[in-house]
């Protein structure tokens, strides 16, 4: 058999023979017009923007320098959960919270997918690195996709071309992630702005680290090192080597006694990670810098402590809700341009619009590409549009956010979005008693998934959707963690809810900067400075122990939000033993016997 003459495919810019032929063998398969090594340079940036703008994909923003405005196809606007498969090779690995399907099954499908899909277009290789560049072991992956806007993306998302490329050797590991939109464009055939495939597959298959993807341009469908290898291949590495990949934001809080503490926090998506990690303190003299907003890598050190590597290089932040109230940080961090906008609206005078920004215009362009005006009953900005934007222009960044070995935590807050029940903020007893809190984390789902919003879900550690293994083996893991480490050292875990109503629905706790009151209570506990009660939940502070200095909220309304309530936990605890049973015998005992304690103190 003759080898295919595909253009560029000669020039590979590499002598690693693996990749090499990985690369000939897709090309083979899905039949691009071209092959183009991703360089990550200014050039490329330009060439491929100007690309995107004159298909109709990107629309320049006038008022913020190199930025640019995408509206995606209505059906492509989120991670598709029922559609992310982990194909392990068995069926129990993947466990009860994963779809499953044998590997070599979804190889075959997948392939027949994959077999001209890049057909008219141009297959672009992107080498990346997730992780800073001059790790002990960087962490390295290629991307292959057929999408200018993922290329674009990456560029943002993570360290990426020659730099990572030069890291390769000629026989590095990596994890292959391949990626197509699945619209194939005959002779002549009219480009669509958004091309995207009804079918979509987002499959993963952690015995050989691969990563397939077909069908979606989304975020977290088509940037393969962001959720795909950072959440779900590494937590199977994790595991493997005795490490924790998760679903946490990372920051540096100084007290005004000028100490550091760095704080790693596990939300849902949507539920304000990128708000915490960039948060303003109202409280005088505490400092709140930014490491990331997403994922934690989290190794053990030399000296036994818990230290955090934030993998990627921007931030993939939802847009609405975001203002100079909410997140100043993020607003400023746009403003400099060399973002990407998808699925907000845009303005007239070429800028960007989403719900909660401020007044709206008197006309916009929505993220439906059709004319706005405020009294349109639709949204301008889709609930999940986001902002692509690059952690280094970020005011607020540490100093220390891309140093190798990362920064050591002291506390792991989890959290959820819950109108009843959760506390403002519980201090568990040790790391067993918070891994119970973060294996039984509840939320309300948002507009970050596909389905139904607003209906309370288990969200494990925030990990749901991103754990790449059985869940039931993944809590084991924390809790052999735990075991094996030094109890002193281990950051000290609280549950946090930002989420609590009252009877008429309103908020109780003002949230954004006032959330610093708790970050400070928590550093105050680790400190042995700050009072709390013990309940059967865990350590909660009374109004007194918060500092509300200044807090413009009712005292009852602060009260109701801390308060402990026997008959709410009761009822939650059938919920629990509901969870415990859909995972199955692979709950560990330590977290059974968590539960046990707990009914027994509840009465
Ligand atoms: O949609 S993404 O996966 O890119 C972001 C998120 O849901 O956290
Ligand atoms: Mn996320």
């Amino acid at each position: 058999m003759t080898a295919v003459t595909i253009p560029g495919l000669e020039h590979a810019p590499t002598n690693h023979a693996r990749l090499l032929a990985w690369v000939q063998e897709v090309a083979e398969l899905t039949c691009p017009d071209e092959v183009v090594w991703a360089d990550g340079s200014q050039g490329e940036w330009d060439r491929l923007t100007k690309k995107l703008v004159d298909a109709g994909t990107f629309v320049p923003l006038k008022k913020k320098q190199n930025s640019f405005w995408a509206a995606s196809d209505p059906s492509d606007v989120a991670r598709v959960e029922e559609r992310t498969y982990i194909c392990s090779v068995r069926e129990e690995d993947s466990g009860a919270t994963n779809n499953w399907m044998d590997p070599s099954e979804m190889k075959a499908i997948m392939t027949e997918l994959y077999r001209g899909c890049m057909r008219g277009r141009t297959m672009y290789v992107i080498p990346f690195c997730m992780g800073p560049l001059d790790a002990e072991k960087p962490m390295l992956g290629v991307e292959i996709t057929d999408s200018e806007y993922v290329v674009v993306s990456m560029h943002i998302m993570t360290r990426m071309g020659n730099k990572a490329l030069a890291l390769f050797g000629e026989d590095a590991d990596y994890v292959p992630a391949l990626h197509s939109l699945g619209a194939p464009l005959e002779p002549g055939q009219q480009d669509v702005q958004w091309p995207c495939n009804e079918t979509k597959y987002i499959s993963h298959f952690p015995e050989s680290r691969e990563i397939w993807s077909f069908g979606s341009g989304y975020g977290g469908n088509a940037l393969l090192g962001k959720k795909c290898y950072s959440l779900r291949i590494a937590s199977v590495m994790a595991r493997d080597e005795g490490w924790l990949a998760e679903h946490m934001l990372i920051l540096k809080l100084t007290s005004p006694e000028n100490k550091a503490y760095y704080i790693a926090a596990a939300f849902p998506s949507a539920c304000g990670k990128t708000n915490l990690a960039m948060l303003e303190p109202t409280i005088p003299g505490w400092k709140v810098e930014t490491l990331g907003d997403d994922i934690a890598w989290m190794r053990f050190g030399e000296d036994g402590r818990l230290y955090a590597v934030n993998p990627e290089n921007g931030f993939f932040g939802v847009a609405p809700g975001t203002d100079y109230h909410t997140n100043p940080n993020a607003m400023r961090t746009i403003a400099k341009g060399n973002s990407l906008f998808t699925n907000v609206a845009l303005t007239d005078d070429g800028d960007i619009w989403w719900e909660g920004i401020g007044d709206a215009p008197a006309h916009l362009t929505s993220w439906k590409h059709q004319d706005w005006t405020p009294d349109s009953e639709e949204l301008a900005a889709h609930p999940n549009s986001r902002y692509c934007t690059p952690i280094e222009q970020c005011d607020i960044k540490a100093p220390e956010w891309d140093d190798p070995k990362g920064v050591p935590i002291s506390a792991i807050f989890f959290g959820g979005r819950r109108a009843t029940t959760i506390p403002l903020v519980t201090e568990s007893r040790d790391w067993q008693h918070g891994t119970y809190m973060g294996a039984t984390l509840s939320s309300e789902t948002t507009a970050a998934a596909v389905g139904k919003t607003g209906v309370v879900r288990r969200d494990p550690m925030a990990m749901l959707p991103f754990i790449g293994y059985n869940a039931g083996d993944y809590f084991q893991h924390w809790v052999d963690l735990g075991k094996r480490a030094d109890a002193d050292k281990l950051p000290k875990i609280f549950y946090v809810n930002w989420f609590r109503r009252g009877d008429d629905k309103r908020f109780l706790w003002p949230g954004f900067g006032e959330n610093s009151r708790v970050l400070k209570w928590a550093i105050e506990r680790i400190e042995g400075k700050a009072a709390a009660v013990e309940t059967p939940i865990g350590y909660v502070p009374t109004a007194d122990a918060l500092d509300l200095e200044g807090l413009d909220a009712p005292i009852e309304d602060i009260e109701a939000s801390l308060a402990f309530d026997a008959d709410e936990w009761r009822a939650e605890i059938p919920l629990v033993e509901e969870w415990f049973a859909k995972i199955g015998e692979k709950v560990p005992t330590t977290l059974r016997d968590q539960l046990a304690t707990l009914k027994q103190r509840l009465g």
